[in-house]
């Protein structure tokens, strides 16, 4: 019984939970949170590979050494993205999110991330975080009220905002893009800037109409933002994160002033005098999300949110997909600066994206491979995938996912290095010692020199994952299973068996506590695996 207690007289030469013999960090407390997903769709392997197994790796891994750990994500229900899809399919934009609200949390349970908490935009008490906010923004006089003229729809009566509008990119001449972005090149666009723009309810030429909007202003936080980001954290932000920000910063013609509302009448209304009719901008009601997320978890589980936000020793961390960068890393900061009550996130690790087979995903050319019908076709194979993805994640670059690579990995490192050293070890004990773990005799040169190598692995992981390079880390927990092989290989058991019980008996002792050490190590990446080789000890 490798994970079980060891029999009598026995310990685990190194302390079971590896990660526990490692210093203590400053931080008190961790607030982590990925990305809300848009309930427009299920849930693809982009999406975990972007935000979702990474946070679920860093917050398990946390938990692990102790830490107290709020790891917080939900459902972003608003949107034009909600809007679009219920409008296809000619249903309310309510049936849109319930439907995908509840598919999306299924599949996150399924593989394993493991939220504290999982709430939606569309909850009361996120409604009420979020029109707080904006009332005390507004308050502070954070707003400029502007009247611009905005793409109306005559046909359909309707102002075009965001993704209601479609027209080539100026950047990229991208036929598709929308008024807010282009997916093609990624450039953040207004629809002012859209040539031959269109409307998508109608397909007519939208025209031009007065409307008010409440701007926030960012121009004026622009060396708050130069000073908390290339400041204090250009030695810890990741590079793509920090590329993106610097362009953003050190642009031409400075940051502009954005929309904090929409005219629409699916949202959050927007509070305050004169908003009738009008509601948020999602990209300021969805980062308030994880606030709100907090706060519910909090109720439920007798605990104090506000800790989590407004305490200087809590570390915040927001997973991302790169699209998301200038939403997390200029605008929701200097909403959390005016507000002022509110600590900044300490890192924003986004990744990059992950292709398929060598083409962008995409929701609307159902080019993805959904988690859902993964799970259809490999049950109980959720690790492999979440091995796959870490192993391949998109950390730096953007990177593509391929059956051929998902097989290799799957047969040549999982089974022939992981499973492989695991299975030995178990099938050598229950065949020589009926599945106990035996008493070790004198350890040899050998097993001085393994013990000594292992002992360096939980620092050398633990410093990956709190840089945030998952990759390399779960490259050291494999070469921790390869020195396990080695070990047993070296040593042969199956030979020594037969003239030597004692040494025999060591061997197997020292390959079970290895086995011990790998459930540990691999336990935020693995967490099915690992808790399957538990049930097996008992
Ligand atoms: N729903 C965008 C996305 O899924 C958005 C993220 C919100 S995080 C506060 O890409
Ligand atoms: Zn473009």
């Amino acid at each position: 019984m490798p994970f079980g207690p060891l029999g009598q007289n026995q310990r685990y030469i190194i302390p079971f939970n590896l990660f526990l013999t490692m210093s203590e960090k400053t931080f008190k407390r961790y607030t982590i949170t990925s990305a809300l997903p848009y309930a427009n769709g299920p849930l693809h392997i982009g999406h975990l590979a972007g935000c979702y197994v990474p946070a679920d790796t860093y917050a398990r891994y946390l938990r692990l050494r102790g830490r107290d750990v709020a790891f917080v994500c939900g459902s972003d229900e608003h949107g034009v993205a909600i809007t679009i899809k219920a409008r296809k399919e000619g249903i309310s934009p309510q049936e849109v999110v319930d439907r995908y609200h509840a598919l999306m949390q299924e599949s996150f349970r399924d593989f394993g991330i493991s939220f504290d908490h999982y709430s939606r935009t569309s909850a009361a008490i996120h409604h009420e975080t979020a029109s707080d906010f904006f009332r005390d923004l507004y308050e502070k006089d954070a707003f400029i009220e502007r009247s611009t003229e905005q793409y109306f729809d005559p046909e359909v009566g309707q102002f075009l905002a965001d993704r209601y509008i479609e027209g080539t990119c100026p950047k990229c001449g991208y036929a598709h893009a929308y008024g807010d972005q282009c997916e093609k090149c990624g450039s953040s666009l207004s629809p002012e800037e859209l040539i031959e723009p269109k409307s998508k309810l109608s397909g007519s030429t939208p025209v031009l109409k007065e409307t008010k909007h409440w701007f926030l202003d960012l121009a004026n936080y622009t060396e708050f933002l130069k000073d908390y980001i290339l400041g204090s954290h250009a030695h810890d932000w990741k590079n793509n994160v920090l590329g993106q920000c610097r362009s953003w910063l050190e642009a031409g013609d400075g940051l502009q002033a954005r929309s904090m509302t929409r005219d629409m009448d699916w949202g959050i209304p927007v509070p305050v005098p004169g908003g009738e009719g009008k509601v948020l901008y999602v990209w300021f009601d969805a980062p308030i999300g994880y606030i709100s997320a907090t706060k519910e978890w909090a109720a439920l589980s007798g605990k104090d949110w506000e800790p989590y936000w407004k305490e200087e020793d809590t570390k915040l961390v927001h997973f991302i997909g790169k699209d998301n960068i200038v939403f997390h890393c200029i605008i929701f900061p200097a909403i959390l600066k005016t507000h002022g009550a509110y600590i900044l996130p300490d890192n924003v690790p986004a990744n990059e994206f992950l292709n398929l087979e060598g083409e962008k995903i995409s929701t609307s050319r159902n080019w993805a491979v959904w988690l859902h019908e993964y799970l259809a076709d490999f049950p109980g194979k959720q690790d492999v995938l979440r091995y796959v993805l870490t192993a391949n994640a998109p950390e730096t670059k953007d990177n593509d996912f391929t059956w051929k690579d998902f097989q290799t990995r799957n047969n040549a490192e999982l089974v022939a290095i992981f499973g492989n050293f695991v299975n030995r070890a178990l099938v050598l004990t229950d065949k020589y010692f009926e599945g106990r773990v035996p008493e070790a005799g004198t350890f040899g040169p050998m097993e001085e020199e393994l013990l000594a190598q292992m002992a360096a692995f939980p620092e050398k992981i633990a410093a990956s994952i709190e840089r945030y390079r998952f990759r390399e880390a779960l490259s050291y927990v494999m070469d921790f299973a390869r020195m396990g092989n080695k070990y047993l290989a070296e040593t042969e058991p199956w030979k020594t068996i037969k003239t030597d019980q004692e040494r025999t008996a060591t061997i197997l002792h020292v390959a079970l506590q290895v086995v011990a050490g790998l459930s540990v190590l691999a336990k935020p990446f693995l967490p099915f695996t690992a808790a399957r080789s538990r049930k097996r000890s008992g």
